[in-house]
């Protein structure tokens, strides 16, 4: 465990943990950078709006997303897929911010991915009731890359299921500042967010925000 100063002066906790191979855990290591992130946030979504997209299958995604970098994730009746540029107004996403990049690239190399090289991000916004089903994250073309994820807000229990969609998934907490690494043998681990429970936080009030840095291209 190590210590690190907050602006306030209050030390932040953080740790390590290993959850399973190639996933891991660092509790704690964007408490300090939370309102940076969040300040990024809100820039992107001034270009490219929060929106809540349509799965193939017709329904509303209950979780708000944009994106930033040079691809982002969309879905619409047509499927799933990265898309250069953000259909709702035909512009290319915002560039990626560098404080993003290093945030990453830092995050990875703690976990042993010393040449991660993300190119976007797709941001989620979940608001109290707002779920992800369990999914495999496989639209990127590097799947030997690993995602970074960064939790801010309210926390959320993480789904963490295996390969088969029907393995009993580990519950996880992910509390505000924690960042969490997804590589090697975790890479196409299924995985969803139980609906986020109704609460404040300081900084986003009822609402939980999760960042993936990805190598998408
Ligand atoms: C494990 N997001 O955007 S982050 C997603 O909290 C997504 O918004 C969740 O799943 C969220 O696709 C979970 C943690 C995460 C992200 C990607 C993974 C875990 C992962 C990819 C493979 C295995
Ligand atoms: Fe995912």
């Amino acid at each position: 465990m190590n210590l690190q100063q907050f602006a306030d002066g209050l030390p932040a906790k953080q740790s390590q943990e290993s959850l399973a191979p190639g996933a891991v855990i660092l509790r704690g290591f964007a408490s300090s950078r939370s309102a940076l992130l969040l300040q990024l946030i809100h820039k992107v979504s001034e270009r490219a709006p929060f929106r809540f997209m349509t799965t193939p299958s017709g329904h509303r995604m209950s979780v708000a997303m944009t994106n930033c970098g040079v691809a982002g994730w969309v879905t619409d009746r047509k499927g799933y897929r990265y898309s250069a540029r953000d259909p709702m107004t035909g512009q290319r996403w915002p560039a990626l911010p560098a404080a993003l990049l290093a945030l990453a690239c830092e995050a990875a190399a703690r976990a042993g991915f010393s040449a991660f090289a993300p190119d976007a991000c797709l941001i989620n916004r979940y608001e109290p009731g707002a779920r992800l089903a369990l999914h495999q994250d496989r639209n990127e073309h590097d799947l030997e890359a690993p995602i970074v994820s960064a939790s801010l807000g309210r926390p959320a229990v993480f789904l963490f299921g295996g390969y088969r969609r029907t393995d009993r998934p580990q519950q996880v907490l992910l509390a505000h500042g924690d960042v969490a690494v997804w590589g090697g043998a975790a890479r196409l681990r299924f995985h969803g967010v139980q609906p986020l429970k109704v609460g404040e936080h300081p900084l986003l009030g009822p609402c939980r925000m999760n960042l993936t840095l990805r190598k998408v291209r």
